[in-house]
């Protein structure tokens, strides 16, 4: 055999032998082994950063996902972030695994963050913390351990509208999924009068999930008042508040009048779950940082919930990452960086409180008739414009503003320099 024949031949036996084995580890008698898998939608919020990836057009606007962007549109990453990383990276060295449960001064400092330093169940060290995968993964780890371990009906009560995740999250962690009325179309505002209907009608024993703060997508939160109507109802029916804090400090820019429900819940004696996240108001979306608290009776019971907390988790991903918890502790322990990210923090909500005025404003001067009153009522990172499904199908086909069906947009993409440009084309797609 001549050389060039001795190539081929071996190229042939190669591609051969290839061909045999991709059939025998790629059939089954009824074809290929993943023919059955029917093609998923893409994902209502994250799909539309999708979309507007492959868009070509110089003007596009991406006001699907909550991710805030300064006013150049650009991602953010906050100075206080920046130098916990610095010092982290001058201090920190191994890299060994976090404990089940997470990093213990991350576990302490975030539910601190949350309820209060002189929280009494703090103080009384009765509540059960574990660092999770984000806001996300502390919902997941929560319902998931109500499923196993809630005493009552498992069934969860979530508002309509709410995150579109919410629904998936509870009904993969075993739960039925249940609605109550929040929103009311006409007003643009709360719809108190049947929230407080509903509620009086579900199970009694159920779980209810709350958003407590910065309602997404609605932007439409409850009053003082109307959290102490709603917790005394909430007592009366025996539910269980499950609280989704994944906005604190970006609805008003303050910390603790954000985090108003939920202390005032434990205030007045419920035992809350709460999923804490710290994508947004540190910036740290893809560092999937947050928290997992649950406000237990006693110390006894607390030690109870937070061994099997573990067991949950100890076959799911084995233990948290460590460098969100890292940047998280390092902020939260040090006095300077705090009053830094803080100021920062309070930065990010101003600008998204100020850009909702200038939309409202450009609206009126690109000669809309409507009323957009509720553009700068509501608050936290979302408007729901009440634009409808063919308005926001025309808004991303003719103009590139991308956002999500039901019509939210992120406000915090919205910037000094796309505002008139947004208002214009908002005005072409409802002025008919
Ligand atoms: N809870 C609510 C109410 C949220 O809006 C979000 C994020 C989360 C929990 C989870 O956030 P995390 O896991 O990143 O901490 N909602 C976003 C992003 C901002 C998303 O859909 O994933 C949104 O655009 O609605």
């Amino acid at each position: 055999m001549s050389i060039f024949s001795e190539k081929l031949f071996s190229a042939s036996s190669f591609l051969l032998h290839k061909t045999v084995v991709r059939v025998g580890t790629r059939l089954n008698s009824s074809g290929s082994w993943w023919c059955n898998v029917p093609m998923g939608p893409p994902d209502p919020i994250l799909g539309v950063t999708e979309a507007f990836k492959k868009d070509q057009s110089k003007k596009k606007i991406n006001l699907g996902v909550g991710a805030y962007r300064d006013n150049c549109g650009k991602p953010y990453v906050l100075g206080s972030v920046r130098k916990a990383e610095d010092i982290i990276a001058d201090n920190f060295l191994e890299k060994e695994y976090l404990p089940i449960s997470g990093m213990p001064e991350f576990c302490d400092l975030s539910s601190k963050l949350a309820l209060g330093e002189d929280n009494i169940a703090i103080q009384e060290n009765r509540h059960a913390v574990v660092q999770t995968l984000s806001g996300t993964g502390a919902l997941r780890i929560g319902g998931a351990f109500l499923a196993r371990f809630f005493p009552g009906c498992k069934e969860i009560n979530l508002p309509t509208p709410t995150w579109g995740n919410h629904i998936p999250v509870f009904k993969d962690s075993g739960l039925s999924v249940k609605r109550y009325s929040y929103y009311d179309q006409k007003t643009c505002g709360l719809d108190f009068k049947n929230l407080l209907l509903d509620v009086s009608k579900m199970t009694p024993s159920s779980i209810i999930l709350l958003h407590a703060c910065a309602h997404n997508p609605t932007g439409v939160d409850l009053t003082h008042d109307q959290w102490a109507e709603l917790s005394a109802l909430i007592k009366q029916k025996s539910l269980y508040p499950f609280f989704d804090m994944a906005y604190q400090g970006f609805a008003s820019g303050d910390l603790d009048d954000d985090a108003f429900a939920v202390r005032y819940f434990i205030e007045e004696g419920h035992d809350v779950f709460l999923a804490q996240s710290f994508a947004k108001n540190m910036g740290l979306y893809g560092e999937r940082i947050g928290a997992l608290t649950v406000v237990c009776d006693n110390k006894e019971e607390k030690n109870k919930v937070m061994s099997q907390l573990k067991i949950i988790i100890r076959p799911m991903y084995s233990s948290p990452p460590l460098n969100g918890a890292r940047i998280v502790t390092t902020i939260l322990s040090n006095e300077e960086l705090k009053c830094q990210w803080i100021a920062e923090l309070k930065g990010m909500a101003d600008r998204i409180i100020g850009i909702r005025q200038q939309l409202k404003d450009e609206l009126a001067k690109a000669g809309s008739k409507r009323n957009w009153d509720h553009i700068t009522n509501q608050i936290g990172m979302f408007c729901f414009t009440g634009l409808n499904e063919p308005q926001v199908e025309k808004l991303t086909k003719d103009f590139s503003i991308y956002l999500t069906k039901d019509g939210r947009i992120s406000m915090a993409g919205v910037t000094t320099k796309n505002v008139k440009y947004l208002a214009e084309s908002v005005h072409e797609v409802t002025a008919a």
